[in-house]
């Protein structure tokens, strides 16, 4: 059992390393063990909050004192977090292998506490506050209410810089994305349940072409794509594991 083990994680390790343009694509889960929930499964805010209440632009028009409530909540329980060792192997893996291009669907800034210094967070980030007036963005660590006015324009019109359901991404983010896609023949998922598009599509476009798809996960879950290498298992344990062995 250990020595398939080994064997599985040297194979992802090498699949990393002889790769041209690796990408590497985590999700909830690498923060889990941070002890920031999830939104989806036993333990995950969507249990005891519905994303339409909480995370769609309609929501935040409906009731955008609700809305602040909720991420200011969040944003305490990340303040008082760091980064754990899942964060920390990924960022020696990207500086083991410049090439890796590293994408992040959570918004609580972890990669970069972690000192990984490019990663493209495609859903925003919970520390910022766009303005609805001026366009403005700008970082907010602290609380933000519906009377917080804007540091640029001075409107009280702020909503956090995070997309939200029904939302496009950013478009230079999806770009660069879309461009490693369109070549990339390594991709590393790690702790997303793959229930999100458009992230939920990279693996999909990445075994359409013929590239390895690596997984990690504590389960296996239903994905919309299937992997070459899975390993079930914390983030937090595999990651720096194949670390060492590039
Ligand atoms: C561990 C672990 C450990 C735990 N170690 N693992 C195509 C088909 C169908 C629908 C669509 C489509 N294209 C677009 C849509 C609509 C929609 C969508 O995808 N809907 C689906 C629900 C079907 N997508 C959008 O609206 C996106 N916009 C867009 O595409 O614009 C164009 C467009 C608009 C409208 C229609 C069509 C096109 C925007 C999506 C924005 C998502 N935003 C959220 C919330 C806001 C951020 C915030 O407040 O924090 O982002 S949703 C939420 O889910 C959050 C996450 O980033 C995202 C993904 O979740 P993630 O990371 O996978 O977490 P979990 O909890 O689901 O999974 C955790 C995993 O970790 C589990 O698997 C565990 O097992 C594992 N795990 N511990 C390893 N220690
Ligand atoms: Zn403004």
């Amino acid at each position: 059992m250990q020595a398939e083990r080994t064997a599985l994680i040297q194979k992802a390790a090498a699949a990393l390393k002889n790769a041209r343009y690796p990408l590497f694509l985590s999700g909830a889960g690498i923060s889990a063990e941070s002890g920031i929930p999830t939104f989806r499964g036993e333990e995950g805010l969507w249990k005891n909050f519905r994303a339409e209440d909480l995370a769609t632009p309609e929501a935040f028009r409906r009731d955008p004192a609700l809305v602040w409530e909720w991420y200011n909540w969040r944003k305490g329980i990340i303040r008082s977090k760091e980064p754990n060792a899942a964060h920390h192997a990924i960022r020696l893996i990207a500086e083991k292998l410049p090439q890796l291009m590293c994408v992040t669907q959570n918004v609580d800034g972890f990669h970069t506490l972690a000192g990984l210094p490019d990663i493209l967070e495609m859903h925003g980030n919970i520390f910022r506050a766009r303005c609805l007036v001026c366009g403005g963005v700008h970082e907010m660590r602290d609380a933000v209410e519906v009377t917080t006015p804007c540091p640029a324009c001075g409107e009280a019109r702020l909503r956090p810089d995070i997309v939200w359901f029904g939302e496009s991404l950013p478009k230079n983010i999806l770009h660069a994305i879309y461009d490693r896609l369109r070549v990339c023949d390594a991709i590393l998922v790690v702790g997303t349940s793959g229930s999100v598009y458009p992230a939920a599509g990279f693996a999909v476009e990445v075994r359409r072409r013929e590239g390895y798809v690596i997984e990690i996960n504590v389960e296996e879950g239903h994905k919309p794509y299937a992997h070459d290498i899975y390993l079930r298992g914390k983030a937090g344990e595999i990651l720096p594991q194949i670390a060492e062995l590039i």
